[in-house]
């Protein structure tokens, strides 16, 4: 066994512990914890060693697998290096060298990059990057921003704002000011077991029109949706529904941003899932897989006439007042640089492609299990939806989550939704093993 795997951990109870853990049950979690103790490739190890299926690439986030030496070198190099630069009026050259590196991955015309620290940064990032634009441009009035139901745009103000599940908001106040938000695109009553995109429901685009009419068109500033809904239990978008969002937007001057911070960097087989849809955003924000998830980091993308509409003082002014103590961190250039080698060297940015159609399949064949109401898929993603136990929504998946962690799977749940995107170096093989693991599971569940 690996030193690092020996149980050292969790002999003593956690029920006092000082840490507030993030979107969990901590009381819950704290009376019979499930640890990690370390990971490589595929799989995670708990403190005993047991070995996992890494059904999520963590929180959808490790792309090319664990601890990768490359890019754990590529990280101690840079920490060795040069451990923190300012951001503000001074620069270091990893930084430069990366987001030339990513903008050449964009699609075309996205060929700025504005560096954050997470996915919540990049979202509350491009909600002020697209009003200051129009504002810039004479149209200060347009200040609106719309979401969509079932969308999760991360945890800061605006994210939560612009986000569109119920239970992540309510808490939290009167949140941003000017919010609205389209109808989800999820209907199982049409698209049930649907492969890939949906065939059902375009017309769900229309509600932005209705927004528009209500609200005045030229007071809204931007659109934002995650090009799939992962977060809420992959949602995936109805054909021609993200090419009718588009065209709403165009018609009335809005900006359309893509919420990638799941989908790009290879999970639908391009490394923007832009390039997959074939539609274009003004704004992508991204993060999670741009480190593969070893260094907190995000950047968004945006067209050029964003940043051109920004250059209209003097050139000793400061164009943009926003961004963060880290942005674009050495440290964090120094993983996304390693990262990206190793996403280029192994084709990761692509291999979906050729994995696609054997996933789909595969994930299908758990159709008429107990209890499985739908099965959805893209790229390398795919979510079981589970029938609710009557009066206890959610209490079936969490089940689910817990025997699959007892027998070998890591896999994230969300309500009774099971969402699997395995890192994108998974081999065939692996992938029968992964829904192996689920059906078993699947089948003892009550
Ligand atoms: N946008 C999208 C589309 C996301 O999926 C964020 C923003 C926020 O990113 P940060 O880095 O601030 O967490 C996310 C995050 C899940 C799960 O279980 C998904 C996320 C985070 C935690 C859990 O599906 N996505």
């Amino acid at each position: 066994m690996n030193e690092r795997a020996r149980p050292e951990a969790v002999t003593h109870s956690l029920e006092k512990s000082a840490f507030f853990m993030p979107f969990s049950a901590n009381r819950q979690f704290k009376k019979a914890p499930r640890m990690l103790a370390r990971a490589e490739g595929l799989y995670y190890y708990t403190p005993e060693g047991r070995k996992l299926i890494d059904g999520t690439s963590g929180l959808w986030c490790v792309n090319a697998g664990h601890c990768r030496p490359k890019i754990a070198e590529g990280v101690a190099k840079g920490v060795a290096t040069l451990d923190f630069a300012p951001p503000f009026q001074m620069g270091h050259p990893l930084a430069f060298e990366f987001a030339d590196k990513i903008a050449a991955l964009a699609p075309q015309g996205l060929s700025k990059v504005f560096f954050t620290n997470s996915g919540s940064e990049s979202v509350d990032t491009a909600l002020k990057l697209a009003i200051a634009y129009h504002r810039a441009r004479g149209e200060g009035q347009r200040v609106r921003l719309i979401g969509r139901e079932r969308g999760y745009h991360g945890v800061n103000f605006g994210g939560t704002a612009v986000g569109g599940i119920a239970g992540n908001r309510k808490i939290f106040g009167a949140l941003v000011a000017g919010v609205d938000h389209m109808r989800h695109t999820h209907d199982l009553a049409r698209n049930a077991f649907s492969r890939g995109q949906p065939k059902h429901g375009v017309e769900l685009a229309d509600d932005l029109e209705r927004l528009c009419q209500l609200h005045d068109p030229s007071t809204i500033a931007a659109v934002i949706v995650e090009p799939v809904a992962c977060s809420t239990g992959v949602l995936v978008p109805p054909v021609g529904y993200l090419e009718r969002l588009r065209e709403i937007c165009d018609r009335h001057g809005i900006l359309l941003i893509f919420d990638e911070v799941i989908t790009a960097w290879g999970r639908l087989g391009e490394p923007f899932a832009a390039q997959r849809f074939k539609v274009t955003p003004d704004l992508i924000t991204t993060a999670k897989g741009i480190t593969n998830g070893t260094v907190p980091m995000g950047a968004v993308f945006m067209k050029e006439a964003l940043y051109q509409a920004f250059l209209a003082g003097p050139d000793n002014a400061i164009e943009m007042p926003h961004g963060y103590t880290y942005s674009g961190h050495p440290v964090a250039c120094a993983a996304g640089l390693a990262t990206l080698q190793v996403y280029e060297e192994e084709g990761l940015l692509t291999r979906v492609k050729e994995l696609e159609p054997y996933w789909e399949e595969q994930a299908h064949s758990l159709k008429g299990l107990p209890n499985v109401i739908d099965i959805r898929n893209i790229g390398l993603i795919a979510a079981i939806e589970l029938a609710p136990r009557a009066g206890a929504p959610g209490a079936r998946g969490f089940e689910a989550h817990v025997r699959a962690f007892e027998s070998g799977l890591y896999v994230r749940v969300t309500a009774d939704i099971l969402a699997f995107a395995p890192p994108l170096i998974i081999q065939k093989a692996e992938i029968d093993q992964l829904f192996e693991h689920a059906r078993a599971v699947l089948k003892s569940l009550p």
